[in-house]
């Protein structure tokens, strides 16, 4: 049966990926996102090729907006039945004691905040008609710190917690709860968390073969496809030649 999918951050890598394998799937999608720009150009690739999509530009960390244009969307795509709390980033790869409080906060409003305010406002609709089904896009970086990873860690720990909690509070429903925890995923993320420097990005994926945001996408229309009995609760996903958080086996 078709679905309304809505993905946030899906202008780019995990959360593009995810928007054009659910429209492959046939579902109908909302995307989120804070360039409207890319969003009306996904939006356009994607109805040519008969999907139905609604894009809505706004900041996952602007709680207000967010509310707003979600109750804006036109009623007959108010009954979500799955969001995909994508939105995230790493800033800096810092030693704690030397690290930017800036990035933190930005780190801490979006990878944790934000995915709460897009639960909150999404969850109690899917409550109340008994359906719906929420995947965060946690990380290997929430199970085990490294060098330099602090904060971004401790943010996806708390994705881990969240998602746990949430799959404890509404276990007398038919709601689903999942953690994807990718690892290596060759996206925008490395040039984000490095502030632009696309060498040092680069660096990151040399000498493996990463994930790519396809690998991941595959997954999460795979978790909301299963069986309606069946809630796939965690799922770690990593490159062949990647072991743990530490262990990266590189040519
Ligand atoms: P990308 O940088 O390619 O994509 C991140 C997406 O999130 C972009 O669409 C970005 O939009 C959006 N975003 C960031 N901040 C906000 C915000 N405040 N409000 C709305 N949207 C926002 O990286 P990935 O696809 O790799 O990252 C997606 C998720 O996957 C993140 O949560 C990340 O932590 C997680 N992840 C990534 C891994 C990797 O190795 N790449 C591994 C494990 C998890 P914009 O372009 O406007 O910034
Ligand atoms: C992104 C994966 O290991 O670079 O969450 O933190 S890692």
């Amino acid at each position: 049966m078709k679905k309304t999918v809505l993905i946030t951050g899906a202008t780019s890598g995990i959360g593009l990926a995810c928007a054009r394998k659910f429209a492959q799937n046939g579902d109908r999608l909302i995307l989120t996102g804070r360039s409207g720009q890319k969003l009306s150009d996904i939006c356009k690739e994607l109805s040519d090729e008969g999907a139905e999509v609604q894009t809505l530009t706004f900041d996952v960390r602007d709680r207000e907006e967010a509310k707003r244009l979600l109750s804006g969307l036109p009623k007959e795509w108010h009954d979500i039945d799955v969001l995909v709390n994508n939105a995230g980033l790493a800033l800096g790869l810092e030693p704690e004691q030397d690290g930017n409080l800036d990035d933190w906060e930005t780190m801490i409003d979006t990878n944790i905040k934000g995915l709460l305010t897009m639960t909150r406002l999404v969850v109690p609709g899917m409550v109340k008609r008994d359906r719906g089904h929420i995947i965060n896009i946690g990380s290997i970086a929430g199970d085990a710190a490294y060098a330099g990873g602090n904060v971004y860690c401790a943010t996806k720990a708390a994705v881990k917690a969240i998602t746990d909690g949430l799959r404890i509070d509404v276990a007398d429903t038919a709601l689903r709860v999942t953690n994807l925890k990718p690892g290596l995923v060759e996206t925008n993320f490395s040039n984000v968390r490095f502030h632009g420097d696309t060498d040092r990005a680069a660096k990151v994926y040399q000498g493996i073969k990463p994930l790519t945001g396809d690998d991941i996408a595959d997954v999460a229309v795979y978790v909301a496809n299963a069986p309606e009995h069946v809630q796939i609760a965690e799922v770690t996903i990593l490159a062949t030649h990647q072991a743990s958080v530490n262990v990266i086996k590189r040519k």
